[in-house]
C-alpha cells in the first residue's frame, strides 16, 4: 500500500518466527470469536441495548458486505466518527472485513480534523453518528465534501440519514447476505494496513499511523493476557471507542478475543461509571487518570457497590502516586499502568509487580520482542542507568513509519528502526520506566493529546494575533490544560472568549483544543538559538496558578471538565 513503511524483512521473519505475527487477519481472530462464544454476552450499551457474540458477527458480515455492495474496494479509506453507540463497533468490525480501512477520528473532531484527515488519507467514505449533543455530523460531512469531491459516501447510524446519505441502521436490517456470497468479500493480506490511527503525540500537523493485522492483532491478543481478561471479564469502556486504548489495549478486540463481554458507555462522567460498575459488576474498568481522580472524590462514591471491579488500567497521561496510592484502599481494586501511544509502544505494570512498581512506575513492555532505549535527545547517546532520557522504542507492533510522511519519518525514526517516542523516562531499578516529562510540543489534556504547533497554526489566522505560543499550565484534575500566550498587534484588541469564538466558528477546530487561559505579553522570552522558549513560558504560567492557588487559600481545583 503506497505510503505505508513495512517492517524490513528480516525483522517480518524474526516476528514471524517467535510467533507474534500469527499471519491471520484481524478479522479472522474475530470470526473465531464470533463462533467460539456465539451464545454469551459480547456488548451492553449504556443505553440498555445487547448483543450476542453471535449477533455482532452476522451484523459485521452484513454491514461489510453492503460496503462492497456499496462499491467501497480493499484500502479505501472511511472515516470512522462516531459516538459510543454500538454501531461504531459494528463499523468497525464491518470496516475490517470489507478490506476498508476505518480511520480512527474523534466524535470531538470537528471540520478542521476531519478535513485534513480526508484530504490526506483521500478518503472515500465517512459513518458518522447523526446529530449528537447538539451538534450537526452531517452537515460537517457534507461540508468536507465539498472540499474532498473523492468523498463520496456519508453513511449514518442512529437516526434518518439526510437525502444522499446512506443509512447504517437500514444497512444492519436488510440482509443482503442472501443475495450476496461471502466469497463477495475480499481476501487480505496480514502484513498490510487495517487501520489508521490518529497520532496525538507528535509535533506539529497530526498524522496517521497505519497499523497491519499482524501487528495489530498481536497488540490485542497480548495484552488481553497481560491483563488477564477470560470469559468472566466485564469491560467497562467510556472513553471513546475509536482511541487506540479502547479499541485494542487490550479494548474491544482484546475482550472479544477472549469471550468477555464490553460495557460501552457514551457518558464518561464518574458518578455514570459507578452506576455502570455496579449495574453490570464490571471486572475490569479503562480510565484515563483524570477518570479515577472523579471517581475517588466523587460524593456519592458509597452509594455504588463496586465490589466486582478487579482492575483500573489506567494510561493516556501519568497517574499521580498519590492518586494511585488511594486505589486499592479506597476503590477495594488494583491498578495496572500503561505508558501507550497509537504508534505502537505499550509498557504495562503486572498485577503481580510488587507495589512500588504497580504504583510509581509505567511498567516495561508489552512483549519479550520489543527493545528499547533511553537516549540522550541532543547527543542520541544512550543515558546512564537512572537518568532521564527520551524514550526510543522497537518491536513487532511498532510501526516503520507514519502514513504518507516521508520527511517527518525521517525525523521520527532512526535508521535502525527505533520510534524516538519524544517521551522523556527514566530506568527505575526494577527495569520499568517512569515517565519524566516529554520534549514533543504537545498539551496532554486529561489524556487527549494537543499538538501546539496545530492550535497555534489556527490562533495565528485571528487578525488580531502577532504571534503566539501555546503552552501547557498545570491543573489538578486534567494534569495539564492549554494556555496561550499571545503578543497582540498594534492597537488590536483580544481576549479569550473572542479568540475561542473564532477558534470554532471560523476555524472549526475540535472544543478540546481550545485554549482555557490567555495571558498578554509584548515579547516572548527566547532560547540561546532565537527560538520560543516554551519551557520559560510553561514554567511562567504554572508559579503564577500557584500563586493563585495559594491566594484562593487551595479553593481553585480546577473541577470544571469541559
Ligand atoms: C495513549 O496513546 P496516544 O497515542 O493518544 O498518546 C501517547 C502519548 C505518550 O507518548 C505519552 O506522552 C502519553 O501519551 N502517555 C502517558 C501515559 N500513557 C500515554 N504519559 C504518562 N503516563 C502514561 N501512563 O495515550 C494510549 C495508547 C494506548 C493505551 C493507553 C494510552
Amino acid at each position: 500500500m503506497e505510503g505505508f513503511t513495512p517492517w524490513p524483512m528480516d525483522f517480518a521473519e524474526k516476528y514471524r518466527s517467535a510467533g507474534y505475527w500469527i499471519d491471520q487477519t484481524i478479522s479472522e481472530v474475530m470470526d473465531e470469536s464470533f463462533a467460539k462464544y456465539a451464545s454469551r454476552t459480547a456488548l451492553i450499551t449504556s443505553g440498555g441495548r445487547e448483543f450476542k457474540y453471535s449477533d455482532l458477527g452476522n451484523l459485521a458480515t452484513r454491514l461489510a458486505l453492503h460496503l462492497v455492495n456499496l462499491g467501497l474496494r480493499p484500502y479505501d479509506r472511511l472515516i470512522l466518527q462516531m459516538p459510543n453507540i454500538p454501531e461504531v463497533a459494528i463499523t468497525y468490525l464491518a470496516a475490517l472485513k470489507a478490506g476498508v480501512i476505518p480511520i480512527m477520528a474523534l466524535f470531538a473532531h470537528r471540520e478542521a480534523e476531519i478535513g485534513f484527515f480526508a484530504e490526506l488519507a483521500e478518503a472515500r467514505a465517512i459513518a458518522v453518528g447523526t446529530a449528537w449533543r447538539g451538534f450537526d455530523y452531517e452537515e460537517m460531512a457534507a461540508n468536507v465534501q465539498t472540499k474532498n469531491p473523492q468523498l463520496k459516501m456519508v453513511l449514518v447510524a442512529g437516526g434518518e440519514p439526510k437525502k444522499g446519505n446512506y443509512s447504517i441502521d437500514a444497512m444492519l436490517q436488510d440482509p443482503i447476505e442472501k443475495r450476496m456470497g461471502l466469497n463477495e468479500l475480499p481476501r487480505q493480506d496480514p502484513n498490510l494496513p487495517a487501520v489508521l490511527l490518529l497520532s496525538g503525540g507528535t509535533t506539529g500537523i497530526p498524522k496517521l499511523i497505519p497499523r497491519t493485522h499482524n501487528d495489530y492483532t498481536y497488540n490485542f491478543l497480548c495484552n488481553a493476557d497481560i491483563c488477564g481478561l477470560n470469559e468472566n471479564t466485564v469491560s467497562l469502556v467510556a472513553i471513546p471507542q475509536e482511541h487506540n486504548f479502547a479499541v485494542a489495549c487490550p479494548g474491544l478486540k482484546g475482550v472479544l478475543s477472549k469471550g468477555g463481554c464490553e460495557i460501552l458507555s457514551d457518558n464518561p462522567s464518574p458518578e455514570a461509571m459507578m452506576e455502570l460498575i455496579a449495574k453490570h459488576h464490571v471486572t475490569h474498568c479503562i480510565a484515563v487518570p483524570t477518570m479515577i481522580v472523579g471517581m475517588l472524590n466523587h460524593p456519592n462514591r458509597r452509594k455504588y457497590d463496586m465490589s466486582s471491579l478487579e482492575v483500573i488500567l489506567t494510561g493516556g497521561s501519568k497517574l499521580n502516586p498519590e492518586v494511585a496510592l488511594r486505589i486499592k484502599p479506597e476503590l477495594g481494586c488494583d491498578v495496572q499502568q500503561v505508558l501507550g501511544m497509537a504508534e505502537g509502544p505499550l509498557y504495562w505494570t503486572r498485577r503481580d509487580d510488587p507495589l512500588e512498581v504497580q504504583l510509581h512506575t509505567q511498567g516495561r513492555p508489552q512483549s519479550p520482542g520489543d527493545e528499547f532505549r533511553i537516549v540522550d535527545p541532543v547527543t542520541e547517546t544512550d543515558v546512564q542507568q537512572g537518568e532521564v532520557g527520551e524514550l526510543w522504542c522497537r518491536g513487532p507492533h511498532i510501526i516503520r513509519g507514519y502514513y504518507r510522511a516521508p520527511d517527518h519519518n525521517a525525523k521520527a525514526f532512526t535508521e535502525e528502526g527505533f520510534y524516538k517516542s519524544g517521551d522523556l523516562v527514566r530506568l527505575h531499578h526494577t527495569g520499568n520506566v517512569v515517565v519524566e516529562g516529554r520534549i514533543k510540543d504537545c498539551i496532554n489534556r486529561g489524556g487527549e493529546k494537543i499538538s501546539a504547533e496545530e492550535v497555534e497554526d489556527h490562533i495565528l489566522a485571528h487578525p488580531a494575533v502577532a504571534n503566539c505560543a501555546y503552552v501547557a499550565m498545570p491543573d489538578p484534575l486534567m494534569g495539564e490544560r492549554a494556555c496561550v500566550y499571545v503578543i497582540p498587534r498594534h492597537d488590536s484588541s483580544i481576549n479569550l472568549k473572542t479568540l475561542n469564538e473564532f477558534l470554532l466558528q471560523e476555524r472549526k477546530i475540535a472544543k478540546f483544543k481550545l485554549p482555557e487561559r490567555l495571558e498578554l505579553v509584548d515579547a516572548f522570552p527566547l532560547t540561546p538559538v532565537g527560538k520560543v522558549n516554551k519551557k520559560a513560558l510553561r514554567q511562567m504560567i504554572a508559579e503564577r496558578v500557584e500563586l493563585e492557588r495559594q491566594a484562593s487559600g487551595g479553593k481553585l481545583d480546577g473541577t470544571k471538565i469541559r
